[in-house]
């Protein structure tokens, strides 16, 4: 297991990467570049300019997450050809600083999505991100964006770029043609592209599921269970197109069995990496971000660790989506001590599984 952090860059986050170096077992990031428009090239420049800090800092990043697809590609249409020029070049960019992993992911629009940034858990007064689908009715995904906009504390989001997000309406009117076969078709056409130079250059894309772990405003999302993951898998032959396990993404509709999909696409070799997370349900489509701790949420971590140690020892691992404790105020689900909590308390449990 390989631990890392994500971290938005020296301008975008308020974590230090000293911090983070003093963080027990984190040996790298998941890194982002979070100005970057979908379709857009990552330039060496800007790469070098991310990457060269982290490693004077004594940290890795062989992980960039985040990559996001151009909605031509995912539509099938206009310029897609072009986008994925362009993704090519991307890949070989960070190929050349070392960069082993891209998590990316192919939902629809939106990325992950919550109704509340900052929800108080009246038990301790911790707050978290929080999810009602009660609170979709009646509001347009227009509203919604700009909602969780007012409440990212000034942060850009990812997946929440506004770059991204302008033509909303337009691009939700050409999504209604698009079935879930359709779309793993666009898949299949970005994949049989792009993994070729993925073999050239030694990179693996891994694909994050679908967070929630449902199709939302009546988008076709195509990546949020056991069954949805085995037709990806099978769209491109080879160990370059992998997976993210999200345990927080797929752990929002309970009857996804976590440690089953680890051991299952772990044994095939096609787990590149996990952001592990927890949380608590608190009704039908309703749940709050909760602490890593199994007791505090409804996923067994022990569990998911233990199923990672046993299929995919090598992946890359972050503690994912913190709480805000102890009066840290910072970017939604990315603060520093929740998450590092989390980092020991992973580590603490590999290391336990690892003595055994
Ligand atoms: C949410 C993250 C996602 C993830 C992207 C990858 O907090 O896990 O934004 O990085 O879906 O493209």
């Amino acid at each position: 297991m390989k631990m890392t952090f994500r971290w938005f860059g020296e301008k975008s986050d308020t974590v230090t990467l000293e911090q983070i170096r003093q963080i027990p077992g984190i040996t790298g990031l998941m890194g982002f570049l979070d100005y970057k428009a979908a379709g857009e090239v990552w330039e060496k420049e800007e790469i070098e300019k991310y990457i060269t800090p982290i490693h004077s800092a004594g940290l890795a990043c062989e992980v960039i997450e985040s990559v996001n697809v151009h909605e031509d590609i995912k539509m099938g249409i206009n310029k897609r050809d072009e986008y994925i020029e362009n993704y090519k070049t991307t890949i070989r960019n960070l190929a050349s600083f070392g960069v082993k992993v891209i998590v990316y992911n192919f939902m629809p629009v939106l990325d992950w999505l919550r109704t509340d940034l900052s929800y108080l858990n009246p038990d301790d007064n911790s707050e978290s991100m929080f999810y009602d689908e009660a609170e979709l009715e009646g509001i347009s995904p227009l509203e919604l964006v700009k909602r969780t906009a007012d409440g990212s504390k000034g942060f850009s989001m990812p997946g929440w770029e506004p770059e991204r997000l302008k033509e909303l309406e337009t691009t939700l009117a050409h999504y209604a043609d698009v079935t879930p076969d359709k779309l793993r078709e666009n898949y299949k056409y970005f994949l049989d592209a792009i993994i070729p130079v993925c073999e050239e250059c030694d990179i693996i894309m891994a694909c994050h599921p679908d967070d929630p772990a449902w199709p939302i405003f009546g988008l076709p999302r195509i990546a949020h269970s056991f069954e949805d993951f085995e037709k990806i898998i099978k769209l491109h032959d080879s160990p370059r197109h992998s997976l993210c396990i999200c345990s927080g993404s797929l752990g929002t509709n309970l009857s996804n069995n976590i440690p089953d999909i680890i051991v299952h696409f772990g044994g095939m070799g096609r787990i590149a990496c996990l952001h592990i997370r927890n949380l608590k349900h608190m009704g039908y489509r309703r749940f709050r971000e909760s602490s890593h701790l199994s007791s505090d949420g409804d996923l067994d971590m022990f569990a998911i660790v233990k199923a990672m140690y046993d299929t995919c020892p090598e992946s890359y691992v972050r503690p994912d989506h913190g709480r805000m404790i102890w009066g840290e105020t910072g970017r939604p689900g990315y603060g520093l001590y929740d998450r590092a909590l989390g980092a020991a308390y992973l580590n603490g449990l590999y290391e336990a599984i690892e003595k055994q």
